[in-house]
């Protein structure tokens, strides 16, 4: 899925297709800009863990290939349809053998490349949702160019998001 549109008052609404349980989601969005050519390139992928019963945390995994020629910076994420959710960006870090979790500012997709969350490393923290298989939850991925992206990610089981696929 393809768009091009111009950076003036730019909004995207992408939604990530969605397919069958082994489906590969994936959204790609260009925004060009006619005044000096840069255009903001991102593949996106990923997907969302389901919150165990009673509990409202989980975390979502995303893929973000930056196919443009311009440093891309994540400043935040929102869940638009639930209001009381919360999501922050986290990393994870390795202290004396013991597995931190830490927030991020923002996070910073180098021109040319991917940056990939993984159960571990870093990810999308959630506060305040409660998922289900087959369900998809969306998200709102501010930039710090002013571009706002908003998604859809798939909700997975628990042990399948732990197999996550890979791909070229
Ligand atoms: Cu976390």
């Amino acid at each position: 899925m393809k768009r091009l549109l111009s950076l003036a008052g730019a909004f995207l609404v992408a939604m990530l297709l969605s397919g069958g349980a082994l489906a590969v989601d994936v959204v790609a969005v260009r925004i060009a800009d006619d005044a000096d050519g840069d255009a903001f390139q991102l593949e996106l992928e990923g997907y969302v863990r389901e919150t165990l019963p009673g509990a409202n945390m989980s975390a979502a995994y995303l893929s973000l290939r930056n196919n443009g020629e311009t440093d891309l910076q994540l400043q935040s994420v929102e869940v638009p349809d639930l209001e009381k959710a919360i999501a922050d960006l986290h990393t994870t870090i390795n202290e004396n053998g013991v597995s931190r979790m830490r927030p991020l500012a923002q996070l910073a997709i180098p021109a040319g490349e991917v940056v990939t969350m993984t159960p571990g490393g870093l990810h999308l923290m959630l506060r305040g949702v409660q998922l289900r298989v087959g369900e998809a939850l969306p998200l709102r991925l501010r930039f710090a160019s002013g571009i706002t992206l908003e998604v859809e990610v798939p909700v997975r089981g628990l042990k399948a998001a732990e197999a996550h696929h890979h791909h070229g």
